[in-house]
């Protein structure tokens, strides 16, 4: 296929309810959603999970849109691209920018299913009907709201929690919430706000048997991971620190890391995502699919990854009425019991709805 022109749509959407981690919070979700289209006219979707402010990785969607209209666009436009692991290829005078370069490259492997007449999923040899999902509970004001929020969750059906930790808030909420919960699989997410420095605080959560611990350390670190695994029993799980299969193989083979959380965004796209993936499965790491607060467009193609065989895990895809009023496809994803049902139609599945999405737009470019 040949990519012939691009459309770049700023969106905003109101979340249901703030979003809260150690790092602050969000109140409406603001990304960019990309509309690729082939010489056939054939129209591939997909999303930049980068956040309006710095604070997760580095990328935001101001630099994400400059990446796209300064260098990555000008790179694919009006090539024959035969798979979409040739984007990366594409792409390779750029440094980083992971969350950029996976927004077009993500709107290939859609635009590359349909020409093949498959659902993403099967473009990318996923063999499940169904995936098994959690959900990621941001921090609430109180204790009790916290446990309320938590039970709420388990009543729609979620099996696998996940809530966010930060100092101060950390052994007396998941102390408060095991007691209550007594054999919910339940894991931390501390979004990098500890140090070695708070080792003992972080041995005393060995006592609640959660499933595992999420990016205790630092954003970029692999080393200090691997001393804190060394003094505590719960596995950690790296997510930020994870940007590609180097960083893969290199905690691995330090042990900084049992688990790790796939992110497409974060790691340059479906095909690197892939590849961590086959990587973790050779040695032995069980992986799962990490969240962006995605509409539904970058929702669909978690779903596809997460049919991948070592996504042994339950992942933070929530059902689109847990973030939204409307979400921009149709169907909306819905979670029934803990489980996604696996779209089966030809690209990412579901049906992007253009008057929702004209509703949320605040501005828009074409590239050709
Ligand atoms: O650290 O996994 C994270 C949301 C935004 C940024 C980072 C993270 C998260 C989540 C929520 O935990 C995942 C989701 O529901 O999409
Ligand atoms: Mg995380």
């Amino acid at each position: 296929m040949i990519i012939k022109e691009v459309m770049i749509r700023h969106l905003k959407m109101q979340l249901n309810s703030p979003f809260s981690t150690s790092f602050g919070t969000i109140t409406d979700k603001e990304f960019l959603l990309l509309e690729v289209k082939d010489e056939l006219g054939r129209i591939g979707w997909g999303e930049s999970v980068a956040f309006v402010a710095p604070w997760y990785t580095e990328e935001t969607l101001k630099t994400t849109w400059h990446m796209l209209e300064d260098f990555l666009i000008p790179l694919i436009l009006n090539k024959e691209i035969k798979h979409p692991d040739e984007v990366g290829r594409l792409f390779a005078t750029v440094r980083k920018n992971y969350m950029a370069k996976s927004a077009i490259e993500g709107a290939v492997w859609d635009l590359y299913a349909q020409s093949k007449n498959q659902s993403l999923t099967e473009a990318l040899g996923g063999n499940k009907d169904k995936i098994e999902v959690g959900i990621s509970i941001g921090i609430q004001p109180t204790i009790e709201q916290q446990i309320a929020v938590v039970n709420q969750a388990i009543k729609y059906g979620y099996k696998r929690i996940k809530v966010k930790i930060k100092p101060g808030w950390d052994v007396n909420v998941i102390r408060a919430l095991r007691e209550e919960f007594p054999n919910l699989p339940m894991m931390a997410d501390a979004n990098s706000a500890y140090t070695l420095n708070d080792v003992d605080l972080l041995k005393e959560l060995d006592k609640y048997n959660l499933m595992m611990i999420e990016q205790p350390l630092a954003h970029d670190d692999i080393i200090d991971h691997a001393i804190l695994q060394k003094h505590i029993k719960t596995p950690i799980c790296l997510d930020e620190s994870i940007q590609s299969l180097e960083d893969a193989r290199k905690a691995i083979e330090l042990g900084s890391c049992k688990i790790i959380n796939i992110k497409i965004g974060r790691v340059g796209g479906i095909s690197e995502a892939k590849r961590i993936h086959d990587y973790c499965e050779d040695k032995g790491i069980p992986v799962w699919c990490g969240g962006m607060l995605e509409s539904g467009i970058g929702r669909a193609h978690n779903i596809a990854l997460t049919t991948l065989s070592n996504f042994s895990l339950p992942g933070d895809t929530a059902g689109s009425s847990h973030y939204w009023k409307r979400d921009i496809i149709q169907p909306e994803v819905i979670v029934e019991d803990g489980f996604i049902n696996v779209p089966k139609k030809s690209g990412i599945g579901y049906e992007p709805d253009l008057e929702v999405i004209h509703h949320y737009t605040v501005s828009s470019k074409v590239y050709r």
